[in-house]
């Protein structure tokens, strides 16, 4: 029998101080869950009012369960523990009602902004100089920034309110998968402040934090099955259950201009500088993840776990996440090796079914900093770049949304455009494809578009995978 915690304070007796925009199934398995464990432990008004930019689904579906939903943990072996979670006060669906949200940015018991929302949904520019105003939410923003639809326009506005409203601001915390995920928001939102009001950019350059983080847990999208499987063993149902690992982590920059909910007693890490432990994640776990899932999707696997039951598949993901390791900077408290080892461990779990499409969609967003930071490391330090060609190469096999047998598949990208016509007009040639897809807009770094040894190597993969041998590329690999 599945094992069931239910919530052990009374939810409604906490106040709300904080506001989540990007309501998906990592934030429920990830922030919602260490602020259900601080409530739970010290108490506090530390509830969360979820804002959902796109899905009705989701508010309405949480909504009509008072905000409480199951976390499913599934370790490697045994039944899943499913606990019931409180931190969730209720959810907005922002296409629908926007006055809560104003409501709540005016608020004074408001202390924390906090958002995953992908990194697609941002529109700011690679090199961080600032918002890209072709970004189609940006662009919509700009045009009209009383009435914002995307969340750097969203922040903005919630930004003004406190200004003119005479309070303190609250600290904005980006929890999605980006490199000085907070640096980089704030170029957004200053930018973007500037262009709207520009004496409202000095202000929240004076009185903003925005602490930068690492997060980790792997959650798959929750299924139809999940739903049946958790409704089942509750006897009641639950529209929004997530699963997930037992493992989780959480690094958080000390840099906050008001309250926070002390989340370290839930186990988080705060510390003066996160870029070292994002770094590592970024590219050991997700690096490996993208490699992983552009590789296995066209080999017929399905989920994660089956590349891992795939001896050479396997050893290429061990490989890079060593490639991945000798790029970083030493962390003293972290065995990289051990972390490898616990990596592999995860990627393996028989229990967590985590689809290669899901981790494959949108790549042109997740490779610069996963593959090309780390490729870039490596020309620096006169390291093999193979890895990282190999990885990338995967990627522009991936994109011809073809698999072997001919079938085809849809490529999920807010480039599939670009990426469509870079592959289209570049016929059945390697170094085409390469070519092109190297060429897409805000992408490849220059130093990496221009080193020979890259293109050479992700060229040869390429046309490995173009004929499906990866036994081929396992002797290369070797070679290194
Ligand atoms: C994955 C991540 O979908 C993806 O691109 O690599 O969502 C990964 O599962 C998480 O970052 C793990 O913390």
């Amino acid at each position: 029998m599945a094992n069931i915690d239910e919530i052990p304070y009374v939810p409604d007796r906490h106040g709300v101080s904080i506001v989540h925009i990007g309501i998906g199934a990592f934030h429920r398995a990830h922030q919602a869950v260490y602020t259900d464990d601080v409530l739970s432990k010290t108490g506090g008004d530390w509830r969360i009012l979820g804002v959902s930019l796109q899905s009705r689904h989701i508010a309405d579906a949480l909504n009509a369960q008072d905000g409480v939903y199951s976390l499913v943990l599934r370790d490697q072996d045994g039944q899943p523990n499913i606990r019931k979670i409180g931190s969730i006060s209720g959810v907005v669906a922002a296409s629908r009602d926007t006055a809560p949200i104003i409501e709540a940015f005016s608020s004074p018991c408001t202390h924390i902004v906090s958002i995953t929302v992908t990194e697609k949904a941002y529109g700011i520019l690679r090199d961080k100089s600032g918002i890209d105003p072709q970004h189609p939410s940006i662009a919509n923003d700009l045009a009209n920034p009383e009435q914002p639809v995307g969340v750097i326009g969203m922040l903005a506005k919630g930004l003004k309110l406190r200004r003119d409203l005479g309070l303190r601001s609250f600290t904005v915390l980006c929890c999605d998968n980006l490199p000085d995920n907070g640096d980089m928001v704030r170029v957004g939102v200053l930018d973007f402040a500037r262009r709207v009001d520009p004496m409202l950019g000095v202000w929240i350059a004076e009185n903003t934090c925005f602490p930068n983080t690492m997060v980790d847990r792997i959650t798959p999208a929750t299924t139809p099955e999940l739903i049946a499987e958790v409704s089942g063993i509750l006897g009641q149902e639950d529209k929004t259950p997530v699963e997930t690992e037992a493992f989780t982590q959480w690094v958080i920059e000390d840099n906050f201009c008001g309250p926070r909910p002390p989340w370290e007693d839930a186990g988080a890490l705060l510390v003066d500088d996160v870029a070292p432990y994002e770094n590592m994640k970024l590219r050991m776990l997700n690096g490996a993840h993208s490699m992983l899932a552009y590789l296995g999707y066209v080999q017929g696997c399905i989920y994660v776990r089956d590349v891992m039951r795939r001896k050479q598949l396997a050893t290429l993901v061990d490989m890079h996440m060593q490639a991945a390791a000798r790029t970083l900077d030493p962390l003293e408290e972290i065995n990289f090796d051990d972390y490898r080892s616990q990596l592999i461990e995860r990627f393996e779990n028989p229990n967590i079914a985590h689809q290669t499409y899901q981790i494959a969609m949108d790549g042109t967003q997740k490779l610069p900093q996963r593959i090309f930071a780390p490729a870039v490391s490596c020309l620096d330090k006169g390291l093999s770049v193979d890895c990282f060609a190999l990885a990338t190469a995967a990627w522009m096999r991936y994109c011809l949304g073809q698999m072997p047998d001919g079938s085809k598949y849809e490529l999920q990208d807010p480039k599939v455009t670009e990426i469509a016509e870079a592959v289209s007009s570049a016929g059945s040639s390697a170094s085409k494809i390469y070519q092109n897809l190297s060429e897409l807009s805000d992408f490849m770094p220059t130093k990496l578009a221009d080193s020979n040894q890259f293109s050479e190597r992700t060229i040869k993969f390429l046309n490995l995978l173009i004929v499906g041998k990866i036994e081929d590329i396992t002797n290369l690999m070797s070679e290194i």
